[in-house]
């Protein structure tokens, strides 16, 4: 493991936290951060972007990515140690390419890392390999999750102890091509569009072993405010991909990014699984084409993991940071302007 100082650490008085809306690290490139708190430290679980000639195109083949590093820091704003390789391609027995953003999850004593990529067929999947440490080494299991297809993992355990994976992602995620429930490897390339419903997530509830889905996947239902589900012409407020779930106060945050619109927005609901409610915008466009977020609590204060473009200016080399997310007293979130 190697850590690098807080050099970001100190704070002055007009600016703020100078830790705030910079890059965690700088000696390797990072995207899609999921923070947790895993025994009273923060860990980072990020995308290890990688420069590989790849062309860039829709289907994001320029995102080629082939390993993990997991980031810990004990504060927000401390010094961030890079705990090395804890997963690569070559150690999962049925992948193919493209190691894209993972999630973790702490139950039974063990710390489990979801990860979506490419089988052999290239066809996206999402596989979950275990450790007894949050920083790894992780061995993955020796097929994907039974059911499981596109991108972006995020699982969520709630109070009671039942844990739910939302995913999905649109485009080189693939998920316009599971409209009939399998693989249809001729559609197109892109989602219906116009005043048809919009494609959302999945959202599963996990097994107690966590490695299975418990039951049949749903789609993830986001509403407007007149209680109809949002329409694929609704490109500013319709899912896109990187889901994640917070609960607060009772109510359960779904977020997400609307892609191509380049927003993170979220929905609100009474359940886990839905109905949830479009409610606003969390943040404007970042620089660079993806944005990809998670929101956690540390010490009483909400924190927003997202990632921009600042260190390379090319959208497949991203740089992870983190800011403060507020609320108004309705539990609402205040828009940052990044
Ligand atoms: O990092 C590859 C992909 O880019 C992720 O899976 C998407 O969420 C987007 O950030």
């Amino acid at each position: 493991a190697t850590t690098v100082p807080a050099e970001t650490s100190k704070t002055d008085s007009a600016a703020g936290p100078k830790f705030l809306s910079q890059p965690l690290v700088k000696d390797i490139y990072t995207a899609d951060p999921s923070a947790h708190v895993f025994d009273g430290k923060i860990y980072i679980y990020p995308s290890h972007d990688i420069e590989t000639g790849m062309p860039e195109n829709d289907k994001g083949d320029h995102f080629a990515m082939n390993d993990y590093h997991i980031l810990s820091m004990d504060s927000v704003g401390g010094p961030v140690t890079d705990h090395g390789v804890a997963l690569a391609v070559k150690d999962i027995p049925w992948a193919g390419r493209q190691l894209w953003a993972p999630d973790a999850a702490f139950k039974n004593g063990t710390y489990y890392l979801y990860f979506p990529v490419k089988d052999k067929q290239d066809v996206f999947r999402i596989g979950v390999a275990t450790s007894k440490t949050p920083a790894g080494p992780f061995k993955a299991e020796a097929t994907p999750i039974a059911g499981s297809f596109s991108i972006d993992p995020a699982v969520f355990t709630d109070t009671d102890g039942k844990s739910y994976m939302y995913f999905g992602g649109l485009w080189g995620g693939q998920l316009q091509r599971w409209q009939k429930g399998t693989y249809d490897a001729n559609a197109p390339e892109k989602e219906p569009s116009g005043d048809v419903p919009a494609l959302s997530a999945r959202v599963g509830q996990l097994s107690a072993d966590m490695k299975h889905f418990d039951g049949p996947v749903q789609d993830v239902k986001i509403l407007d405010e007149a209680g109809k589900p949002l329409l694929a012409s609704d490109t500013k407020r319709r899912f896109f991909e990187g889901s994640w779930m917070h609960k607060y106060n009772g109510k359960y945050y779904f977020s997400y990014s609307t892609g191509d619109t380049h927003l993170l927005v979220y929905a609100v609901g009474d359940k886990p699984t839905g109905p949830f409610t479009y409610k606003g915008v969390i943040m404007e466009p970042v620089q660079g084409w993806t944005t990809h977020h998670s929101i956690i609590e540390v010490k009483g204060k909400w924190y927003i993991f997202y990632h921009d473009t600042q260190l390379s200016g090319k959208t497949w080399l991203r740089n992870i940071k983190v800011t403060e997310l507020k609320r108004k007293a309705d539990g609402s979130i205040e828009t940052i302007v990044p």
